[in-house]
């Protein structure tokens, strides 16, 4: 665990991390986007672009997702780092299942950074995507790189799929601010509340947004009704990590995702979508929370279970019978418009 200082890596953390107990999470820094057209100043090209994820990291995983569905492995190169996140940060491994930095040659992460800024200041973290052309970072927040990569790179792929379509954006934006807050954010404001209340109301706000999910999903095939988008990759990459590692490490441990009839079985249609599977290593998962946050687990010891199957039926083609997605929608849409709250 560390950070750049104008440039210098320091270990540590780089002021409070808590504010009244309650975990403070930094704004990203690099906030350039690359569009099909180029007017941004970075022009989608085949080739150009790197993306340095952790297989761990539910936010890095978002990028792979979409990278995956939109079939842009061509197109996009990608280095995966070690699980472990220790004193140097992230670290570039040839051990299997990790890729090294064939782009810039660096052993961490934090040497990526200092390369795009040399003076520059603040966390280092993944996802990250690089410009090979310009040499530089383009950006550094997982909402945004998943926006790119849906809509700005359709011309090198044969994957017309819209995953933010224009007519469910309101819809998906307000589920989003929602689950981030109470969910993908939620589970680290347990894990890393330092007083009782703060762990309390995290927790709390946690089981309420899953509930609702839960409900949600009673419903309708997919959180913006009948169609995938977005909003549910964004929600898979904390609930296919939740049972393994959010419950017990982070405690979490109210319900597990498996508990859940609705969401048990979403999880596990999301994880069977062609190529997903392969976006996901329990073994890097497992190994980088418990062994990398040794403030919540000293020993560092990897727990062996628990014993989970994605790939076991789900039933959520029980939606279909209803129509396709536009009817399902119809029929949804009461649950659609329903007040998001908690
Ligand atoms: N808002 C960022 C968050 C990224 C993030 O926090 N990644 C974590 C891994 S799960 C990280 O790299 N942390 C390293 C650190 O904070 O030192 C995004 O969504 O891209």
């Amino acid at each position: 665990m560390g950070y750049l200082d104008r440039g210098v890596w320091r270990t540590g953390y780089d002021g409070a991390r808590t504010r009244n107990g309650e975990f403070v999470r930094r704004e990203s820094f690099f906030r350039n986007f690359v569009t099909a057209d180029g007017s941004s100043g970075f022009r989608a090209e085949p080739g150009r672009y790197h993306l340095y994820v952790s297989l761990a990291c539910p936010w890095a995983h978002r990028t792979l997702v979409l990278r995956k569905l939109k079939r842009l492995e061509g197109a996009i190169s990608v280095s995966i780092v070690h699980p472990l996140m220790r004193e140097q940060g992230w670290a570039f491994s040839d051990e299997p299942g990790c890729i090294p930095d064939t782009v810039n040659g660096c052993d961490y992460l934090h040497q990526v950074y200092a390369k795009a800024r040399p003076d520059y200041s603040g966390r280092v973290t993944v996802p990250v995507l690089w410009d090979k052309l310009t040499g530089t970072i383009v950006n550094n927040e997982s909402s945004e790189i998943i926006r790119m990569l849906n809509g700005e790179f359709n011309a090198f792929t044969d994957v017309a799929a819209d995953y933010y379509p224009a007519a469910l954006r309101a819809e998906i934006d307000e589920v989003n601010a929602y689950l981030y807050e109470s969910v993908n954010n939620g589970v680290y404001q347990c894990g890393f509340a330092t007083t009782q209340g703060a762990y309390e109301r995290a927790f709390d706000q946690l089981f309420t947004a899953l509930d609702w999910a839960e409900a949600r999903l009673a419903r309708s095939r997919y959180l913006a009704g009948g169609q995938i988008t977005e909003a549910d990759w964004r929600l898979f990459t904390t609930l296919v990590r939740f049972d393994a590692v959010y419950y017990g490490h982070f405690k979490c441990n109210l319900r597990r995702i498996a508990d859940y009839p609705n969401l048990s079985n979403y999880l596990r249609e999301l994880y069977q979508v062609p190529g997903i599977a392969e976006t996901v290593s329990m073994d890097h998962i497992k190994r980088h929370y418990h062994g990398s946050h040794r403030e919540l687990n000293p020993g560092g010891i990897v727990p062996k279970g628990p014993s989970l199957d994605f790939d076991a039926p789900h039933d959520r083609e029980r939606f279909a019978a209803s129509g396709g997605p536009a009817a399902r929608r119809d029929a949804n849409s009461a649950g659609g418009t329903e007040r998001i709250s908690g």
